[in-house]
């Protein structure tokens, strides 16, 4: 971190709200990195917005974040590649900039911000074109009433086509019902990985100046009425060893200070007092500790342990509320329990019942869409689809802990008395011989298609509406059914009646009778039955799932025997066999293929499935009671 001398809020300065929107890997996070670097932010070329590890290693965006640019940069800025011009004399302005995931899982997170912000960037692929997420974020947009910028971006791939690419864009506004206003949108050139936009393709371009000129013209200036009483209002939480519950919240209108004693207001009756102990302004990728915030801000708020997102911050329980901002209902849950596998304890630094109980409560901190239920002696948790869920395992890994889940179940809840399920719009894209099997797997799951009609590159682009217990589990077999070939995005829609029994495939497990090393020579005998999760020398216990087998039931498997005639020779013999590799079991695939008698074991170096009972006798017994 570097230091920053504390500043006055916003100085009077003139303030832009934006956000940065676009399907996944459009290129959000690669522009503003570029526009923090060229407005002399940040002088090192490696920080980036996306700064979780997480993020980093996956080379996407799971988190919303807040950065703040000055343009044009104030003369004597570091960094700053205009001080020199003309341009360096002009009034210069904040832009406060929210960068949002992609993902269709966070999909959530980019519509609490979209209420927070005056305008968006639509970035779409200059050779993809728009994409599901794309039609979903500017749908939200629009809504909203916000006039968005559209980016093409990527202009540099040979197969971009940045004209039809922006015909597209026109169609899409069109089919949302755009007004006349939203549909006369400015449209931006971009390569963002070199750091270039131009308002032509014809043009040379040199750096982003055309697109924060686009921004300074487009984009409303934020209202600065610091005169009225005070509304401020979260849009998101972060947290803070020190400082604890920290909110990034859009101040509307008036002044805060630090020790204000405000009130924290909801339409549900929320009447709370609390004292301001910190604020913070942004600058760059930096927070800036400050001691007044003003109206047209984003800023960060410390020392209100119970905000919410969405709640009004005002001095008087007679200030008339902001509108709530809705934060999405859970769509699945799964239990995390204490892993109490024959290897617990091997790895991970935290592994008792406290130590999970505190990391899960300290989660939820910050973790808008999840629940947790601590009723029970096992913890249940309820989340927004699989990869919400598996990026809280993946960061307790991380950090540490062990932890075993259950198979992931999806909520059933009464709506208007009715037994209702999550469904979820699945758009796919594939090539067009394998369409037919996907067709007919996407009914047998309950799910009904809504549209088939050309995809980009040739493929063909099918939209399915399925309840999410259908999903569950589908992932894999789509990758398999279209030999990698396809892709596949799925987005919670609502909660619908109740679809009934969906019979998926009746795959059993391999299920090791023994504790040791496993071999080639019987996993060679395996894999003939099934798929293997593990390869040789993989440590395994009695219990533990080493495989599927492709028909029928579970099945009791010794993965450690070797040859019986010679154990010398058959070490050697080992060597020679051929070994299909394995399916190795990640976080998100265990969930995904995991069955309902099993635990998915999560420790900082190994992912493991097993039977929750571990020896067959058991496991009789208890499918007996059942
Ligand atoms: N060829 C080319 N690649 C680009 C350009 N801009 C970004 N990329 C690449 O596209 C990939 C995705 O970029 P990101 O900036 O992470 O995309 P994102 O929209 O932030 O992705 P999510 O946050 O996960 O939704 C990266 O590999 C970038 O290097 C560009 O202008 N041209
Ligand atoms: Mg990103």
């Amino acid at each position: 971190m570097q230091f920053v001398r504390p500043r006055p809020a916003s100085n009077g300065m003139e303030i832009r709200n934006i956000a940065i929107i676009a399907h996944v890997d459009h290129g959000k996070t690669t522009l503003t990195d570029a526009l923090m670097r060229q407005t002399g932010m940040v002088t090192d070329a490696s920080v980036s917005m996306d700064s979780n590890a997480l993020e980093q290693e996956r080379g996407i965006t799971i988190y919303a974040k807040n950065a703040a640019i000055f343009y044009p940069p104030r003369l004597g800025e570091a960094g700053s590649p205009t001080s020199e011009t003309s341009e360096g004399r002009r009034k210069t302005t904040k832009i406060n900039i929210v960068d949002t995931p992609g993902h269709a899982d966070f999909g959530s997170e980019v519509e609490r911000v979209l209420r927070s912000i005056d305008s968006v960037v639509l970035v779409v692929d200059a050779q993809e074109g728009p994409m599901p997420q794309t039609r979903f974020v500017l749908k939200k947009s629009l809504e909203l009433g916000l006039r968005p910028i559209v980016v093409l971006n990527k202009i540099d791939k040979p197969a971009a086509r940045p004209e039809e690419v922006k015909e597209m864009v026109y169609e899409l506004f069109l089919d949302l019902g755009a007004s006349d206003e939203q549909l006369d949108f400015k449209v931006v050139y971009t390569i963002a990985r070199e750091g270039i936009a131009k308002l032509t393709l014809a043009e040379e371009g040199v750096n982003l100046f055309p697109l924060l000129d686009t921004i300074l013209a487009e984009v409303p200036a934020a209202k600065t009425d610091t005169e009225s009483p005070l509304r401020v209002q979260p849009f998101n939480l972060g947290y803070d060893n020190f400082v604890g519950r920290l909110a990034v919240a859009r101040v509307y209108e008036g002044k805060l200070k630090v020790n204000d004693a405000i009130l924290m207001r909801n339409k549900e009756g929320k009447n709370e007092a609390g004292r301001v102990v910190k604020l913070f302004t942004f600058r760059g990728l930096e927070r800036v500790e400050t001691n007044e915030v003003e109206a047209g801000d984003i800023v960060m708020i410390a020392g209100l342990a119970n905000v919410e997102i969405g709640d009004t911050i005002c001095f008087s329980s007679e200030q008339e509320l902001l509108p709530a901002i809705a934060i999405d209902e859970p769509t699945i849950s799964l239990n995390f329990v204490v892993n109490d596998s024959p290897f617990a304890g091997r790895e991970g630094k935290y592994v008792t019942n406290k130590q999970l109980r505190e990391r899960l409560k300290k989660e939820l901190e910050i973790n808008v869409g999840l629940r947790i239920d601590f009723s029970d002696d096992h913890y249940k948790v309820y989340g927004r689809g699989e990869l919400h869920v598996a990026i809280l395992l993946e960061n307790m890994r991380r950090e540490g802990y062990e932890v075993q889940v259950s198979q992931p179940q999806v909520i059933i809840k009464e709506v208007g008395g009715v037994k209702s399920e999550p469904f979820e719009e699945v758009t796919v894209e594939c090539p067009l011989e394998v369409s037919g099997t996907v067709i007919e797997k996407m009914g047998k799951r309950k799910g009904i298609m809504m549209e088939m009609k050309e995809g980009s590159g040739g493929y063909t682009r099918l939209i399915f509406e399925v309840p999410t217990r259908g999903l569950l589990g589908y992932r894999g077999e789509f990758m398999i059914d279209t030999r990698g070939e396809g892709t596949l995005y799925t987005r919670v829609l609502d909660f619908r009646p109740f679809v009934g029994v969906i019979k998926k495939r009746d795959e059993g497990s391999m299920v090791s009778m023994a504790t040791g090393k496993a071999l080639a020579f019987s996993l060679n005998n395996l894999q003939a039955r099934g798929t293997l999760y593990i390869g040789p020398s993989t440590e395994v216990y009695e219990g533990m799932v080493v495989g599927n087998v492709t028909k029928g039931t579970d099945m009791a498997v010794n993965p450690i025997k070797g040859k019986a005639m010679s154990n010398m020779r058959s070490s050697g013999a080992d060597e020679a066999i051929k070994l299909t590799p394995p399916i190795e079991v990640s976080i998100e695939r265990g969930l995904e293929i995991m069955l309902g008698d099993e635990y998915l074991e999560i420790t900082p170096h190994n992912v493991r499935l097993r039977k929750q009972f571990l020896t067959e006798t058991e496991r009789t017994r208890a499918g007996r009671k059942k």
